[in-house]
């Protein structure tokens, strides 16, 4: 396989202005008639035609209604000797049944899906399938209208109609040029809930969520989220729905959450379908973010694409931020707001930091790639998220405002690059630090790697100021020895040794910063050089300093700080972010010492100040349930894992399986009390409070059956159980089921056997009932046999990805103390699978891959022996594009 590199962009030596296809659609074979209008491009150079195809069947080829002559070169067709302008017209089939790999068309439980981002279109029909070829499409399709009643394209239904023998035909006309990419159909028994909605400017639209007959009950969370996201680009950055209709359709087979395809987004069902029944907390929070991501890229996205598939950021880094903002802004209040920053910044901690850090490092904006399916990646998504925040961080949130409208006026309709982006918003605010240091900010795109700052702190007595010294770096990457410094904004407050936030003053400015009473007083320094020095002066003793409020840049900040200052900024700091963190480097320093004193699982690793700490956030009245979960959330055995330069994982596991049962016993008490207080929480609603508080109460009842396990109380299970019986919702039901799975408990078999015969026919929740186990705790090696067995229960199949990730990646990406076995075994079995999913689904098979990631920083025996894993995958002939690459860059 060869990689395509950025460098090499070159624009289209065609365009193609009108697409009109029409399609038979039948399972075994569908017929594609593919009738373009297309003109030379005059700003290129002169060359044949070269249309991009896969596993297609070609049977015809016309330009201008005659006979042309082609060529095949490898997948592409290519013709020679073409007029200026011209119409061609392409007939091909294929065969969607077969179509595993689920890109471009397939069928799903009787009906036609497709999914063409970002190189699907391609396997439907001939095209330039680059996502600058911006075209106008009409689209018919055909089918036998008792299968396939429901008949959907993208934009607007202008006629339908009967055909002989049964058959019905629809014909949708996209009134936006768009890029092939965002092109879509789905044909089947589907049914809709539907709500129109008035605009601001008093124009109407129709909303529609089409799911299968037996799940119209669960789309209402779907609809209200797809109510609030519009109303919400509207308010927030004055982007109206554009389209009269804008329809969401699920299916359960799909490798992504879900694709915004202009005005027809396709949607796994794990990412729509919600009642209280049968979807937690969790999944109504991820369907409001999902079905807000999608929609925002109605614009971000849609009207506005990307020049090539290295800008891939462009739209996503911006969507998930903007999908961000858009939870943020719904949340009631500010401690909401904080627990879903923390939870953001903990996925970016614990997957994106170790992708920065691994083989498959990469730039926001790759260089080259060898399978773009590869790149649809935590760095590309998350990371390109935080760097569009901190763009909005150095124009303040009114100006990052005027920057989108810039943005959006200037390249509507266009395919651009990141650079485009960065430029309107530096230009919408031409006095701010992002336009004074645009080209060096800009390196946030370019250089890879996790910059780290060392700070360090000195107090004078005589001058009464605190000098704080901060020096960046950046790892080396693949590819990229070393690093220019990067634009870092820093969010800085101080606080004394009681607590009490701090005027800031720095030297030489006349200005004092004073926060209003129970709120951050903060700065924002904007860190430009290798090594920088603030000085704050008018400070009567040494303070306790609380660098990177708000995670205000995706960096590592390492600062020596001692227990006591993590103990005061735990107890008191008016930044929650911060406050959550002092407690997370108190649990990861006890962890790093425990691993480091090689302790056995009953050496206590936490220390009497650390447990009293974390009694007093419990009984904090100030303090909301959901921001004390989080707080008790001992930092995950990956994160801990990072910090190690050679990783023992059953160390690593044992020595939190040590933490977690440390803070069970310890605060029994409390355990009990907190579940008393929360476990409550009326009738059910998913809003932040009351998850909040189911969430805490589901971590008490960990606690306690984990408790129950050493000191052979029969109590708290027994409670478990029943509360499991008698839940009135999802989240209590499988927080009880968890924690009887989780410590382990005799009485775990019957809640699963139970649990399994309530849920037999909702397939969604049997996902959850095999990921549970698949993730559970190992103990004695026991999780390995259990996945194989579970491979072998009837409702298992390893084309579903959503049911092949919860068996395989919730044991080998999720579940390392099962998973890194002193035996090999776990990667055998890691290997076995990703050779059986590459040839079944490669995007899927290459997703997995990344499991092995980090295997150079394992301990023996288990580098060599993972390494031998990831070379026996490489060896096999013919695999995939996508897996290969990642292998190979894993051994590299
Ligand atoms: N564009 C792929 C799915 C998503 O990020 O929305
Ligand atoms: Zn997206």
């Amino acid at each position: 396989p060869i990689a395509i590199r950025r460098e090499d962009y070159a624009a289209p030596a065609f365009w193609i202005d009108t697409v009109d296809l029409t399609f038979d659609l039948d399972p075994a074979k569908t017929r594609v008639l593919n009738r373009m209008q297309l003109r030379r491009n005059p700003d290129a150079p002169a060359q044949p035609l070269r249309l991009d195809g896969d596993e297609l069947n070609l049977a015809r080829v016309l330009v201008n209604g005659q006979g042309a002559s082609f060529r095949m070169e490898g997948d592409q067709l290519v013709i020679d000797g073409l007029p200026d302008a011209f119409e061609l017209e392409i007939f091909t089939t294929c065969c969607p049944i077969k179509n595993t790999k689920l890109m471009g068309l397939f069928v799903s439980e009787d009906t036609f899906f497709t999914q063409c981002e970002a190189e699907g279109f391609r396997r439907i029909t001939y095209f330039l399938d680059r996502p600058d070829v911006m075209a106008m499409y009409t689209v018919t399709l055909r089918a036998a209208k008792a299968a396939y009643p429901v008949l959907l394209s993208n934009g607007n239904l202008v006629e339908q109609g009967e055909l002989p023998e049964g058959r019905h035909f629809a014909k949708w006309v996209d009134p936006f040029k768009k890029p092939c990419y965002l092109f879509a159909l789905v044909a089947g028994k589907l049914v809709a809930r539907e709500q129109r909605i008035t605009a601001r400017n008093g124009k109407e639209h129709l909303l529609q969520v089409y799911v299968r007959a037996g799940d119209l009950d669960k789309t209402e969370h779907a609809m209200n989220s797809l109510v609030n996201s519009v109303l919400w680009d509207e308010a927030r950055f004055g982007l109206p729905l554009d389209l009269d209709r804008f329809m969401i359709v699920a299916t359960s087979d799909f490798n992504m959450g879900a694709m915004e395809n202009k005005g027809l987004n396709i949607f796994n069902t794990k990412y729509v379908l919600a009642n209280q029944a049968t979807a937690t907390d969790a999944d109504y929070s991820n369907i409001e973010s999902v079905v807000g991501h999608e929609y925002f890229h109605n614009w971000s996205g849609d009207r506005v694409t990307c020049r090539d598939w290295f800008q891939l950021s462009l739209k996503e880094g911006l969507t998930v931020f903007r999908d961000q903002e858009f939870s943020q802004d719904l949340c009631a209040d500010a401690s909401a707001r904080a627990v879903k920053r923390i939870e953001d910044v903990r996925v970016l901690r614990t997957a994106q930091f170790p992708e920065d850090a691994g083989p498959m490092a990469h730039p926001v904006r790759p260089d080259s790639y060898i399978e773009i399916s590869n790149f649809y990646t935590v760095t590309i998504y998350e990371k390109g998220a935080e760097v569009v925040r901190m763009m909005q961080t150095l124009v303040g949130r009114k100006g990052f405002e005027k920057g989108i409208t810039l943005y959006f006026e200037r390249h509507d309709g266009q395919a651009v690059t990141c650079d485009d982006f960065a430029q309107a918003i530096a230009d919408a605010n031409p006095d701010s630090e992002l336009a004074r240091l645009l080209p060096q900010f800009k390196r946030w795109y370019s250089q890879a790697g996790t910059p780290r700052l060392a700070a360090h702190g000195v107090y004078d007595a005589q001058n009464r100021s605190y000098t704080l010294s901060i020096v960046q770096s950046c790892p080396p990457t693949p590819g990229q020895a070393a690093k220019e410094p990067f634009v870092i904004p820093v969010n800085i407050g101080l606080l004394d040794a009681s607590g009490r936030e701090l005027p800031l003053q720095l030297e030489g400015e006349s200005e004092v910063t004073r926060g209003a009473p129970g709120t951050p007083c903060t700065r924002t320094v904007v860190l430009s050089r290798a090594g920088e020095q603030l000085t704050f002066v008018g400070l009567d003793a040494e303070p306790v300093p609380s660098i990177l409020r708000g995670f205000s840049a995706p960096v590592i900040l390492d600062f020596e700080y001692t227990d006591a200052q993590l103990l005061t900024l735990l107890a008191n700091d008016p930044d929650p972010f911060n406050r959550w963190e002092a407690g997370q480097r108190l649990g990861l320093r006890a962890a790093l010492q425990g691993i480091a004193a090689l302790a056995t699982d009953t050496t206590p690793v936490l220390n009497d100040a650390y447990l009293d700490a974390m009694r007093s956030v419990l009984r904090n009245p100030k303090l909301d349930a959901a921001f004390k979960e989080l707080v008790l959330t001992l930092p995950s055995e990956t994160y801990i894992s990072e910090q190690l330069d050679v990783v023992d994982p059953q160390r690593v596991h044992l020595v939190r399986e040590a933490m977690r049962a440390q803070l069970a016993t310890a605060l029994f008490q409390d355990w009990q009390q907190v579940y008393e207080e929360n476990h409550d929480t009326g009738a059910y609603t998913p809003d932040p409070t009351s998850s909040g508080r189911r969430a805490l109460a589901g971590m008490a009842l960990n606690f306690l059956c984990l408790a129950a396990r050493s000191s052979g109380d029969t109590v708290w299970p027994g409670k478990t159980l029943q509360r499991f019986k008698d839940a009135g919702n999802m989240t209590d039901r499988f927080n009880a089921l968890n924690a009887l799975v989780s410590s382990g408990h005799t009485l775990a078999a019957q809640a699963l056997a139970r649990f399994h015969a309530i849920f037999k026919d909702e397939a969604l929740v049997i996902d959850k009932w095999f990921s549970l186990q698949a993730g559970a705790p190992d103990r004695g090696g026991d999780i390995l046999p259990l996945v194989r067995q579970l491979m072998k229960h009837p409702d298992f199949s390893i084309k579903n990805p959503n049911r092949a990730r919860s068996v395989i990646f919730s044991y080998c990406s999720a579940n390392p103390g099962a998973f890194h076995r002193p035996d090999a075994a776990g990667y055998v079995y890691w290997s076995e699978r990703v050779i059986e999913l590459d040839a079944i689904n490669p995007q899927v098979a290459a997703r997995l891959a990344r499991a092995l990631d980090r295997w150079s920083k394992l301990a023996e025996p288990y580098r060599s022996a993972a390494r031998e894993a990831i070379a026996r995958v490489a060896a096999k002939p013919d695999l995939s594009k996508d897996t290969h690459e990642v292998v190979t860059r894993a051994l590299a």
